[in-house]
């Protein structure tokens, strides 16, 4: 096995000037002529080039090599001898676009070809330099079939074409970004356009062009509003223009990722592109919104200034999240998105970080770079450039955000460039700053505090530590942005003043940098609730010694949105945990009256409804066992079941209040088309699809209700896929007969025959995994389609009643799915291998029965890299 390790990097010995690409599409094949211009940076050096293409010929300086001026060896091309000067080289592969099921490189999908090269697909098309730091001008020639690759797409703009004997033609497409070869973009088939336009503030006028299948030219629609939304918001917020005249995105419903940033050709998996109220639900759009966003202001955070090697993916992947979370806040329900996004670092990122994968936001190593798209470095970047922009202020983050453009423009550098960037233009100091990309782990800060009403001061104790990860046991102080503000014990604000300062402030940003640290807070007038860790302001876990009390005070009246959703989430996790010791014992699970109170006090409070559906989510099952080792998965379902079971039968009459209300706001809107996606009501049917959840734990008779009112309420994918959400579980014939009907019904719709197979994956009913095998075999599934696979066997593998069953058949099943993928997709199965993280903390019966699906695939004939390196890791 190969590791790749951040400290052998080494600069490039040869530089591209220019590269010229030549397809020329045939009906079962197509053959690549590659042109490049190569200039060597130091005398005497081999060329090594990437590729795993079929090679048919290398031509240098107009002559053809012999077999013995070359090699050609583990993805790699080698010519032993090349002049100490610029050179010509051409190289021509053939490729068969239509056996590639990698999805990586030139494949096809339906008829139409398309390419993902990020991080190192381009090594499959032809033989160069696949590193992001060799940049080049791209020119490329498509050559092809009229009738059947009607449009022939590559990034940039488009310079030439014409027409050719035989039906074929011919387009020439010219990028004049200088960029590396993951960049690089080619699509050609029979697609519609969607076309718009967009005027940036200089004045030019940039041509947007959607391509889709021609049935799903409609549904592009919101994607492109959202570009035009996105284009807009990156002036106005980071003063960034579009680059060229013409920016295209093409839907693909075949794609490994959600999408990809090409210049000036984004290529997008289609559940990010198409939406129609009868097809996608409200976070369908907002996910639309969001990811049109990302890839677009890819373009100057990634391809205007890329990274120097793939170590650095963060600073282009945790800086451009960033931007799109900023993006979507700036649209619309800025407190409930920070809520989303701090619900999935903590459910899936800290899960990471506690688990054998565990890994820095720069890793130090890899072995496979496709196992590196994770959420440590998409999720906990993006949370340590919001640090920055805690630390700095929105001014200060600006004014690095331009010296970071103005330093390296058209450059491929690195995350401590990024950081020197932020910390030259402010004038601080951010040395220290560099742990957070080099030490994995999430860190832990125990606090408590105590009042002084002689002094009238309060002490606030900080004590930091940063738990071993399988990379580093050591780990040193790092610097966390810790903001704060003190409630009175009848919940008003508390103001107070910082030591050397004369400002009395009601909220402040600590910088906690040591590993135990006193902050004092002076004029402080009363006995008071401190309020910790506001807007969620480090990826962190805190830790502070409240009273259910507290918790209860914070909820009703904290004026910071996160810290007021924080205290029901840490009341849910104490009764749930509760509830597990009492399961554990065999007893009954313990009656929460108090917590009801709380809950129904906050529903009946006056704040926006999809804030109050945000206080009704119950903390998922990976953060309760957060601190647990020897997990039995099953019990904390039954624990956290037991809890909802308890809290809804006490709020029945609040829930059912609020469930008609929002039924009312809906018939009442203002709106001239209710059912389609608008960020108020979006709210409140987010608000009215959790009650239905809670309602269906309080009474049976809701699913008589729902069953009963379907067709009547089934007016936007948003109503229906919640409905079906709700009874999922239940064992009920009626569920089946629903789920049935959904299917039937939108049968032709791939994107929500996605959601029928996650509503299979992920129901709760004894039955699922027979239901799951039988969903395997449905017309509407495959294999071979990634959407499918994450759909299906995805949500599965997060079921955790059923994956992790007693008896093993989850674990069992998804290991024989894996290594069925494997053979042809490894960066989809080895994403299903990471199901199997918890391995290590889990109870010593599961852990047998894991660990012998684990050593099945790690002994499989032909594993891939991608799944040899996850499982290695689990076992190691
Ligand atoms: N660069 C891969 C897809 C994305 O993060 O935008
Ligand atoms: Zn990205």
């Amino acid at each position: 096995k190969v590791v790749h390790y951040l400290k052998d990097y080494q600069a490039p010995d040869f530089a591209v000037a220019d590269i010229n690409l030549t397809f020329s599409l045939e009906d079962a094949y197509a053959t690549v002529l590659n042109r490049m211009t190569v200039v060597p940076r130091q005398a005497d050096k081999p060329c090594v080039l990437d590729g795993s293409a079929e090679l048919l010929q290398i031509v240098l300086n107009g002559k053809s090599l012999c077999p013995h001026e070359y090699a050609v060896a583990d993805e790699k091309l080698i010519i032993h001898a090349v002049p100490d000067s610029e050179f010509v080289l051409e190289i021509t592969t053939k490729l068969y676009p239509a056996q590639n099921k990698t999805l990586m490189g030139l494949y096809e999908s339906g008829d139409n070809l398309y390419t993902q090269n990020e991080p190192e697909g381009f090594r499959k098309i032809t033989y160069y330099f696949d590193r992001p730091d060799v940049m080049s001008q791209f020119t490329t020639t498509i050559i092809g079939d009229k009738q059947r690759y009607p449009v022939m797409l590559s990034n940039g703009n488009l310079i030439d074409s014409g027409e050719l004997d035989n039906g074929r033609h011919w387009v020439c497409w010219r990028d004049p970004f200088a960029k590396p070869s993951y960049l690089f973009a080619l699509v050609a088939g029979q697609l519609a356009v969607l076309e718009g336009s967009f005027t940036t503030r200089s004045g030019k006028e940039v041509a947007l062009k959607f391509y889709t299948r021609p049935e799903d030219r409609a549904k592009a629609g919101f994607a492109l509003e959202s570009l035009k939304h996105a284009m807009q918001w990156d002036e106005d917020r980071f003063n960034l223009e579009y680059d060229l005249n013409i920016f295209m995105v093409v839907a693909v419903s075949d794609f490994n990722m959600g999408a990809m940033e090409n210049k000036g050709l984004n290529i997008f998996n289609t559940k990010y592109v198409l939406a129609s109220s009868d097809t996608a639900t409200d976070a369908d759009f907002e996910a639309i919104e969001g990811v049109i966003g990302h890839e677009y202001f890819h373009n100057w955070t990634g391809n205007r200034v890329t990274c120097r090697d793939w170590f650095q993916l963060s600073l282009k992947e945790g800086l451009t999240v960033f931007r799109d979370q900023e993006f979507s806040a700036d649209r619309a329900s800025r407190a409930v998105r920070r809520i989303h996004n701090v619900r999935v670092l903590r459910s899936m990122q800290f899960a990471e970080d506690a688990g054998p994968m565990a890994h820095p936001v720069r890793p130090a190593s890899y072995e496979e770079m496709n196992n590196f798209y994770t959420l440590t470095v998409y999720e906990k970047g993006a949370e340590v450039v919001r640090m920055y922009h805690t630390l700095l202020g929105e001014a200060g983050f600006q004014k690095g955000m331009q010296l970071y453009f103005q330093r390296h423009d058209g450059q491929a550098v690195t995350c401590d460039d990024f950081r020197a960037a932020m910390a030259d233009a402010n004038g601080v100091n951010l040395e220290q700053f560099a742990l957070w990309y080099s030490q994995a782990g999430t860190p832990q800060i125990k606090a408590h505090g105590e009042y002084d009403a002689g002094n009238r001061t309060f002490s606030l104790h900080l004590q930091q530590y940063i738990p071993p990860t399988p990379d580093m046991a050591d780990k040193q102080p790092m610097v966390i942005p810790v903001k704060v503000g003190l409630l009175g014990r009848d919940g008003t604000s508390v103001v107070f003043r910082l030591a050397d300062t004369d400002a009395v402030v009601e909220e402040t940003v600590l910088v906690f940098n040591q590993a135990q640290q006193t902050f004092v807070f002076h004029d402080v007038a009363q006995e008071v609730v401190p309020s910790l860790l506001r807007g969620f302001s480090a990826p962190v876990r805190l830790d502070y010694p409240y009273s259910d009390a507290d918790l209860m005070l914070l909820l009703a009246h904290d004026s910071d949105s996160f810290a007021r959703w924080e205290a029901a989430q840490t009341l849910y996790r104490r009764a749930v945990a509760a509830n597990v010791v009492a399961l554990e014992a065999n007893q009954p699970a313990p009656h929460h009256a108090e917590l009801a109170e709380a809950i129904t006090a906050a529903l009946n409070a006056d704040i926006d409804p999809a804030y109050k559906a945000v206080l009704l989510q119950v903390p998922t099952e990976a953060e309760l066992w957060e601190d647990a080792q020897s997990i039995n998965p099953e019990l904390y379902v039954r624990a956290r079941q037991a809890l909802l079971q308890d809290l809804a039968a006490s709020m029945e009459d609040t829930l059912t209040h609020w469930r008609t209300w929002a039924d009312t706001q809906e018939q009442n809107s203002k709106h001239a088309a209710p059912q389609e996606y608008h960020p108020d009501l979006a709210g409140v049917r987010s608000l009215r699809n959790i009650l239905l959840q809670w309602g269906v734990q309080a009474s049976a008779q809701v699913l008589q209700t729902i069953a009963s009112e379907y067709t009547q309420r089934a007016t936007n994918m948003t109503h229906e896929f919640g409905m079906l959400s709700a009874i999922n579980h239940l064992s009920d014939d009626k569920r089946d007969e629903l789920l049935n009907q959904f299917a039937q019904r939108h049968a032709h719709d791939d994107l929500v025959m996605d959601k029928y197979f996650v509503l299979i994956g992920s129901s709760q009913r004894a039955d699922t995994l027979q239901q799951v095998q039988a969903a395997l075999q449905h017309p509407a599934f495959s294999l071979e389609n990634p959407n499918k696979v994450r759909s299906l066997l995805g949500s599965f593998s997060r079921n955790i009643q059923h994956f992790h069953a007693a008896d093993g058949s989850g674990y069992r099943f998804i290991a024989e799915h894996i290594l069925r993928i494997d053979g042809f997709n490894p960066q989809v199965a080895s994403r299903l291998v990471q199901a199997f993280n918890l391995y290590g903390r889990l109870e010593p019966q599961r852990k047998a029965l894991m660990a012998e699906q684990l050593q099945r695939i790690q002994q499989h004939e032909g594993l891939s890299k991608d799944s040899r390196e996850i499982v290695d890791k689990i076992l190691r």
